[in-house]
């Protein structure tokens, strides 16, 4: 069963079909690139399809809104969908085939959905802590699509830097013979990553937004510096964020680059991350930058 399209676009919704599909290009020596998403694309999802679209043969997109990573069901619901104009977006990038399962292709039995792979402590801190039985669900569905495409390739965002880690660690763990790509941020003209949940910010809120960047990038320079501690740098970026920006914040955090535990101060020149989440409104926006 094909879906009906406007576009030329294959747009495949069933796993058997999208399979006699990819086997048929696999049959002809393609390399298969793949980028999962949860649809409502922007200009970073399809930097991840640039990057495909250079490195393999074949680009499959996947939209599935995974219910089994959403904690807040309010977020699920709101949720932004916009198929039609996702495929558009799909077609202008040049993607070769969109896979649209419903919730029923992924999840036949509803034992389905309690299967799930556990990412370990990794898992536990920063979006974990927050947002308990995320990463499970969304580890779980990426093994899943990943187990239906068989990319030789798949491409992932720093944006969602854990999200990423996780998946990297989920792909060595199963020893599955997929490369995962990590893709630069793409940000707004004021330096707010871009994010599907940018849709639901007012034109104020956005431009207010852009403060999570800048302190990100202010705290990046303080550590290259030397000048101060940690401890401070983490005081006076939460300060400024709840002070000037008026968001509540839910962690801001200087981390080591692979383990995401916690750091207090710089070993031998070791790479660093620093993660935020913060609220704006009731819209919630993560972002990160590697020092
Ligand atoms: P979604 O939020 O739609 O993101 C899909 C991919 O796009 C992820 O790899 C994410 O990191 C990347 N992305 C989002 N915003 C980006 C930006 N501004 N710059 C660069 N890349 C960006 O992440 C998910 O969906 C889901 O958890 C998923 C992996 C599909 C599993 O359900």
């Amino acid at each position: 069963m094909r879906a009906f399209s406007r576009f030329i676009l294959e747009t495949y919704l069933s796993i058997s079909d999208l399979n006699e599909y990819l086997d048929s290009k696999r049959g002809s020596g393609a390399s298969i690139g793949f980028v999962p998403t949860m649809g409502a694309l922007h200009d970073g999802h399809m930097s991840l399809l640039k990057e495909s679209k250079e490195k393999c043969g074949i680009t499959v997109c996947s939209i599935f809104v995974n219910p089994t990573q959403f904690n807040d069901p309010k977020d699920y619901q709101l949720y932004p969908k916009n198929t039609e104009k996702d495929k558009k977006i799909l077609e202008e990038t040049g993607c070769d085939c969109l896979f649209l399962p419903n919730v029923e292709e992924i999840y036949p039995y509803d034992e389905f959905k309690q299967i799930t792979f556990d990412p370990g402590s990794l898992g536990d801190v920063l979006e974990g802590a927050h947002r308990p039985g995320h990463f499970a669900g969304m580890a779980s569905v990426v093994k899943r699509l990943l187990d239906i495409v068989r990319p030789d390739n798949a491409f992932f965002g720093q944006k969602d830097y854990q999200q990423f880690l996780i998946v990297h660690k989920m792909v060595e763990f199963y020893k599955l013979p997929i490369e995962i790509v990590k893709c630069p941020t793409v940000r707004e003209n004021n330096g707010l990553a871009m994010s599907s949940r940018n849709q639901r910010l007012s034109a104020e809120e956005r431009e207010k937004a852009s403060l999570i960047y800048k302190t990100l990038t202010w705290a990046e320079h303080e550590i290259n510096a030397g000048r101060l501690n940690f401890e401070t740098i983490i005081k006076q970026a939460m300060f400024d964020l709840t002070e000037k920006g008026e968001f509540k914040v839910d962690y801001f955090d200087i981390c080591g680059s692979n383990t995401l535990e916690h750091v207090d101060f710089r070993k031998d020149n070791e790479k660093l991350a620093v993660l935020t989440a913060v609220w704006v409104r009731d819209i919630r926006l993560i972002d990160n930058l590697l020092v």
